[in-house]
């Protein structure tokens, strides 16, 4: 229902209890609109951002994909913009889909790359998901060893049981997986002794200023060296400066991603060099 117009045809919040709360969720509808008509569209692609080992930047480990719209006018939005609207939606299993079928697709035409993607533990037993996820795995054998699937601590949780029997149905075929934003606020180290993951990665929070900074140089600490007791491999989101990555490669950890080392693009250097490499 739309608000009453004002006498310069406006509308205004008269008869709304809570301005701020018809605002949000004005916003929120507008967010769910521009989705689904991107949806409808596939007016969806991904971005890379590289993975580093520590010890060598010069080596990308792996890169993360991360999936971005387009809107009505042509903006690219990157998906820290709305997926907390529609994660818990039809829409937000629909972008798991788009995001999986992309990553598959690319790690197809690109022999050289390993590739993670994100994915809701709300999505991990959805039926056309799945079947994305096999036709995938069956159309090239060396994609399930390339693949890793990041899963954020917060959705983990919500379901354990059955991530841990999805997790360890597909470490079978060789997928690997990546406990996503680990210490952001939902942790739950019980579940870290039963939920096998093959990489730990750190919330981007405790990296900023980690060389001057003491209480994230303790807490950054803390949840590293509960990555290597599980034999994870342990990386360090958000790394923006150099003096955070010193910092980082001298306690050990294993990668790092941030701006420091590239931020995410659209145009990966692979797809210039294949081009190249195919007109050249
Ligand atoms: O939740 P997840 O860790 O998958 O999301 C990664 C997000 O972090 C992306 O939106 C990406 O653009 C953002 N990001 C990547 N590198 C940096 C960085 O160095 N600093 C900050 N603040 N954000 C980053
Ligand atoms: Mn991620």
């Amino acid at each position: 229902m739309s608000p009453p117009a004002s006498k310069n045809n406006l509308p205004t919040l008269e008869g709304h209890a809570n301005p701020l709360a018809y605002a949000v969720n004005e916003r929120d509808r507008s967010t769910v609109d521009m989705v689904r008509v991107a949806l409808e569209h596939k007016q969806a692609m991904l971005a890379f951002q590289p993975i580093v080992v520590a010890q060598d930047p010069s080596r990308v480990a792996f890169y993360e994909g991360l999936i971005r719209i387009r809107d009505g006018t042509g903006r690219v939005i990157p998906a820290q913009n709305f997926i907390p609207v529609v994660e818990n939606t039809d829409m937000g299993r629909r972008i798991d889909c788009l995001a999986l079928e992309l990553g598959l697709a690319e790690l197809l035409v690109e022999p050289s790359i390993r590739l993670s993607i994100n994915v809701s533990a709300l999505s991990i037993g959805h039926r056309g998901w799945l079947a994305i996820l096999d036709r995938g795995l069956a159309s090239d054998t060396t994609i399930a060893e390339r693949l890793i699937l990041e899963i954020t601590e917060s959705s983990a949780i919500t379901s354990p049981r059955a991530v841990m029997e999805f997790m360890t149905r597909f470490q079978e075929r060789g997928v690997s997986f990546a406990l996503d934003d680990f210490g952001a606020g939902f942790t739950s180290f019980r579940y870290l002794r039963d939920l096998f993951f093959d990489v730990l990665k750190i919330d981007g929070q405790f990296v900023k200023n980690i060389h001057k900074d003491l209480d994230n140089q303790v807490l950054l600490s803390a949840l590293a060296s509960i990555g290597k007791h599980f034999e994870m491999v342990t990386v360090a989101e958000a790394v923006e400066t150099q003096q955070e990555a010193a910092f980082l490669q001298s306690i050990g950890i294993d990668c790092m991603q941030g701006f420091c080392y590239g931020a995410p693009t659209i145009n990966p250097a692979w797809r210039s060099q294949t081009r190249k490499a195919g007109t050249g």
